[in-house]
């Protein structure tokens, strides 16, 4: 199925200079960029991202993490695109990331961890909403989709 993934790189990403690496590996793996914009996250915003982590030790500590610098936002399409981004950003901690992985290749924590990419379908969607007004998003045609997948695959 054709789906989107919200991607952030994080304040470690774009402090180490990780942005251009980070987004490099998407394009090269033949995904489709149709939204980026750097902002900044506020505590309302990161209340609802991080909703599922509200009563953990660690979630003031995350919020405060997540806002020291801006953060860098994208939207990437693709087939079956939020398991497969997934695996290519790796493990939460770090030092466990797969070698390959963005964390694998670059993190060694597990709350300095370089990146964020939605976890489900539904998760996409409501942090697309959270973050990304309706013409922030572009739909657009691919020059390389032809090449990425087949016909079949794109339903031609
Ligand atoms: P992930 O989906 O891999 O980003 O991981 P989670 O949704 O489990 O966690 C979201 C963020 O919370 C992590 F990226 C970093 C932070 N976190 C901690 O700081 N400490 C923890 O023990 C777990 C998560």
């Amino acid at each position: 199925m054709m789906q989107q993934s919200v991607v952030l790189v994080k304040p470690d990403g774009l402090q180490r200079g990780l942005i251009g690496e980070i987004i490099a590996r998407f394009e090269r793996k033949g995904l489709k960029l149709v939204a980026l914009k750097m902002t900044t996250l506020s505590h309302d915003v990161l209340d609802q991202w991080y909703a599922h982590h509200k009563e953990k030790p660690f979630f003031s500590g995350l919020k405060a993490f997540m806002m020291q610098t801006p953060i860098i936002a994208m939207v990437w399409e693709g087939l079956d695109a939020v398991d497969t981004i997934r695996k290519l950003v790796g493990l939460t901690k770090g030092r466990e990331a797969e070698a390959g992985s963005i964390r694998g290749d670059f993190a060694m924590s597990q709350s300095n961890n370089l990146i964020h990419a939605s976890d489900s379908v539904e998760n996409a969607k409501k942090e697309r909403n959270l973050l990304f007004a309706q013409g922030e998003i572009f739909a657009y045609e691919s020059g390389v989709d032809c090449l990425v997948y087949s016909k079949e695959e794109l339903g031609k």
